[in-house]
């Protein structure tokens, strides 16, 4: 792909509702948007680093910078493949969101010249996939339930609360009690515990959760081996895990038995893929994160978000979770089709649900 200019494009989202996590609330989204242009069309990313550096080191203003200074200069001015983009961008360490949008416009703008979908070339398995929603914390338990009750009826299919000290247990219980058992059910910390906390997290095994995500900080790997011994809940890494490398360290180690994969916190789409089969070999899950991305960047994790090894529901919400109006036309789930009526009898409580098996539900259609 020639590439005959890029450009960089800021704009302002505002969020339908303040988005709490453990490491700050989020009321607006500041994009970047990157713009490949090539002599016969063009191809769009967006850029997923928020505005401070509290997720991780990256943040939207650093992104740019590193993006005009260090990034877009060395691509080679004679045409590159999209597959050579890593490796071009190699020398320069760190920075994998913002290589990860400027390596994911380069293979928009090649898949649109060659009229190929992002799901054909990343190895799509269904055209369909049954999505999540991440739920922020809230400032009470009745608050928290009234959204919950909402996005269950928009037809998500597993429900993911923000957890942190002092907002645990408590919401945990009652959104088990109010939903039942059948309920899709998982729990994100963004590494707001450590080790000495074992005992509290240890309370969350009650409520047959798929996974906790990410309870202890980003660089605790070999605290999440620990935590793993002593937990019945199967832990989860996003933060932790930045590249194939971290994934196959965090598997060895046993920090992890499911990895959340976010195409931009790894560097792309390609790395993202790669760790898919990593973890696919190992028997280890996957599911696509997010990271309050606009349709854009949506619309290619749900493609992610297709291929084989991903068997839990993922963090890939429509438009309207997070903004009135979209820059793309909105992205919907489409609803549960009706349940089977119920049959009379003793509802039996599983055993831990084991999140290596595969929940095949309505979602989101696969780009
Ligand atoms: O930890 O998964 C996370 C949003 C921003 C930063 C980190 C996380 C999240 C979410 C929401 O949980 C993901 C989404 O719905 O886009
Ligand atoms: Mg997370």
């Amino acid at each position: 792909t020639k590439i005959s200019g890029i450009e960089l494009r800021r704009i302002a989202m505002p969020l339908v509702a303040p988005f709490r996590t453990s490491f700050g609330v989020e009321t607006r989204r500041d994009v970047l948007l990157v713009r490949v242009v090539t002599s016969d069309g063009e191809g769009w990313a967006e850029c997923a680093a928020m505005s401070e550096p509290r997720y991780c080191s990256e943040y939207v203003d650093g992104a740019q910078d590193v993006l005009r200074k260090f990034l877009i200069p060395a691509l080679p001015k004679d045409g590159v493949d999209a597959a050579a983009v890593g490796r071009t961008l190699e020398p320069f360490t760190g920075h994998h969101m913002a290589k990860s949008a400027l390596e994911t416009a380069v293979l928009d703008a090649q898949l649109r010249l060659a009229g190929e979908s992002f799901g054909s070339y990343l190895g799509a398995a269904r055209d369909r996939v049954p999505c999540g929603v991440s739920v922020g914390i809230m400032n009470s338990v009745p608050e928290l339930l009234d959204a919950v009750d909402r996005y269950v009826a928009e037809g998500y299919v597993r429900i993911k609360l923000k957890i942190e000290p002092g907002w645990d247990v408590e919401p945990v219980r009652a959104v088990r009690e109010r939903f039942g058992d059948d309920l899709l059910l998982q729990v994100d910390a963004n590494a707001a515990y450590t080790l000495v906390d074992a005992q509290q997290l240890a309370k969350l095994d009650a409520f047959d959760l798929l996974l906790i995500e990410q309870p202890l900080a980003n660089n605790d790997m070999v605290q999440h081996a620990q935590l793993a011994k002593i937990l019945r809940t199967p832990i989860c890494l996003d933060e932790s895990i930045e590249s194939a490398a971290d994934a196959a360290a965090a598997i060895s180690l046993g920090a992890c038995s499911v990895i959340n994969i976010k195409p931009a916190r790894v560097g792309g789409y390609l790395e993202a893929r790669r760790i898919h089969d990593l973890a696919r070999a190992h028997g280890i899950p996957v599911w696509c994160g997010g990271m309050l991305e606009t349709g854009i960047g949506r619309a290619a994790n749900i493609a992610l978000a297709a291929l084989p090894g991903f068997t839990l529901p993922g963090d890939t919400s429509g438009s309207h979770r997070y903004f009135a109006t979209d820059i793309t036309p909105p992205l919907r789930p489409h609803r549960r089709p009706p349940r089977r009526p119920h049959r009379p009898g003793p509802r039996h409580r599983a055993a831990p649900r084991d999140p290596r098996r595969g929940h095949d539900r309505e979602g989101m259609d696969s780009p």
